[in-house]
C-alpha cells in the first residue's frame, strides 16, 4: 500500500484518491461495464479486482486471458471501460486486445509497473504500480502491487459512485494501512509453510481449492508452484469438485484448502470433510481466531485477520512460499524458472 502508486490513500480524510487520472469523476462514474484484460499472474489480480469491484460499485465486471480476447468480437458500449493489466507493459497479447479496443475508441486503463513502456503509453489512463524492478521472473510483488491497485481502484469508483458511505471506505482503508505490517510479519514466520513444502518433495501432482476469493487467489498459487518448482498442481472451486475432478484425490495427494471468508465457510468445511474422506493431506489457510478449520484439516496456517474482502492480499503470501520454498527444496533457480520469459513479447 505505497503512497506513491498512481491510485493512494488520502491518510488525513480516509478516502482514495487517483491523482494521476485525467478523465473526469463524472466519465469515470458513467462506465456501466468493465472487461479487464491481462496474461497469468495480472490475469489472476484482475480476478481478484473483478470480484471487488462488483461488490463495492455493483458494475458487472468480466476477465479475460488477453490471448484469446484479442481474437473476440466483444460487444462494447460507449460505457465501456477496459482495464489491461501488465507488470511489464510489454506483453504481447495484452498489448494487441488494447490495440484493438482502441480501434473501436473503448478507454483503456492501464495498471503497469513500467513507465515508457508500450501498455503506459498507449492506454488513455494509467495507473502505475511503482512495484520497484522485478528482479525475478515469476512475479510475485507485481500481484500484490495490482490487486492493492484494483482495490483501491474500487474503492475510488465506489465515492464517485456513491455505491459506499464514506464510512465504509473510511473502514476499508484504515484496514488497507494495517496491511503492510501484517505482511511483515507473515515473511518473518515462514516456517510452516517451508515445511509443508519439503514435504511434497516426492509428491508430482497438487490441489489449491478454495471458493470466490479463495479461489481467484487459488489460481494464483498454483500457477506459482507450476512456474517455479514445476510441479503439476491445479487450482479448482471447491464446490465444482463433486463434478468429476473428486476422482483424482486418493492417498496423500496435497491438497492446500483456502477457508479465509466467512460467508462461505461452512461449505468450504464440507469440501474439505469430501477430500479428507479420500484420503487427502489437507493444509487449511484460516484465519487467527478460527478455532474449527484445524478439526478438519491435517495443519493449519493462521493469516493475520482483516476485511473479508481485503485477505487475498495476505493469503497469497503463504502461497508464493510454498512454491519459492518448493522450488528451494528440488534444488531448482527460483529466479530464473524454465520456459518462463519475464514479458512474453511474441
Ligand atoms: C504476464 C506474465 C507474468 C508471468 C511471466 C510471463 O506478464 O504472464 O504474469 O509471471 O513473467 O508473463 P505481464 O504482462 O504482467 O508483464
Amino acid at each position: 500500500v505505497r503512497d506513491t502508486m498512481g491510485a493512494r490513500i488520502d491518510h488525513e480524510n480516509k478516502r482514495v484518491i487517483l491523482p494521476e487520472l485525467k478523465m473526469s469523476d463524472a466519465e469515470l462514474a458513467m462506465y456501466d461495464r468493465i472487461y479487464i484484460v491481462a496474461c497469468g499472474t495480472s490475469m489472476h489480480a484482475g480476478l481478484v479486482g473483478k470480484d471487488v469491484i462488483e461488490k463495492w460499485t455493483r458494475v458487472p465486471v468480466e476477465v479475460a486471458v488477453a490471448s484469446e480476447f484479442r481474437y473476440r468480437d466483444p460487444i462494447y458500449t460507449d460505457k465501456t471501460l477496459m482495464i489491461v493489466i501488465s507488470q511489464s507493459g510489454e506483453t504481447a497479447d495484452t498489448l494487441a486486445a488494447l490495440r484493438e479496443a482502441k480501434k473501436s475508441n473503448v478507454k483503456v486503463m492501464a495498471i503497469t509497473n513500467v513507465v515508457g513502456s508500450s501498455v503506459a503509453r498507449e492506454a488513455d489512463e494509467v495507473i502505475f504500480t511503482w512495484a520497484g524492478p522485478e528482479v525475478a521472473v515469476a512475479s510475485t510483488k507485481a500481484y500484490t502491487s495490482q490487486v492493492v491497485a484494483l482495490y483501491l481502484f474500487s474503492l475510488y469508483l465506489a465515492q464517485v459512485k456513491g455505491t459506499l458511505e464514506a464510512a465504509e471506505v473510511a473502514s476499508v482503508v484504515e484496514h488497507l494501512e494495517t496491511i503492510p505490517g501484517k505482511i511483515a510479519s507473515m515473511l518473518e514466520d515462514a516456517e510452516q509453510v517451508r515445511h509443508f513444502a519439503e514435504s511434497t518433495k516426492g509428491v508430482n501432482s497438487l490441489f489449491f481449492i478454495g471458493r470466490s476469493l479463495d479461489y481467484a487467489v487459488s489460481l494464483e498459487g498454483s500457477l506459482k508452484l507450476k512456474e517455479i518448482s514445476y510441479i503439476h498442481s491445479e487450482a479448482y472451486p471447491a464446490g465444482e469438485l463433486k463434478h468429476g475432478t473428486l476422482a483424482l484425490i486418493e492417498d496423500n495427494v496435497p491438497v492446500v484448502a483456502l477457508a479465509t471468508q466467512p460467508d462461505i465457510y461452512e461449505k468450504m468445511v464440507s469440501n474439505i470433510v469430501e477430500v479428507k474422506a479420500r484420503g487427502a493431506h489437507v493444509l487449511g489457510f484460516a484465519t487467527e481466531g478460527d478455532q474449527d478449520l484445524a478439526k478438519s484439516v491435517d495443519e493449519v496456517i493462521y493469516l493475520p485477520a482483516t476485511l473479508p474482502m481485503l485477505a487475498p492480499i495476505l493469503t497469497v503470501i503463504p502461497l508464493q512460499l510454498l512454491a519459492y520454498y518448493a522450488s528451494i527444496s528440488r534444488g531448482l533457480d527460483v529466479d530464473k524458472p524454465r520456459n518462463l520469459a519475464k514479458s512474453v513479447t511474441v
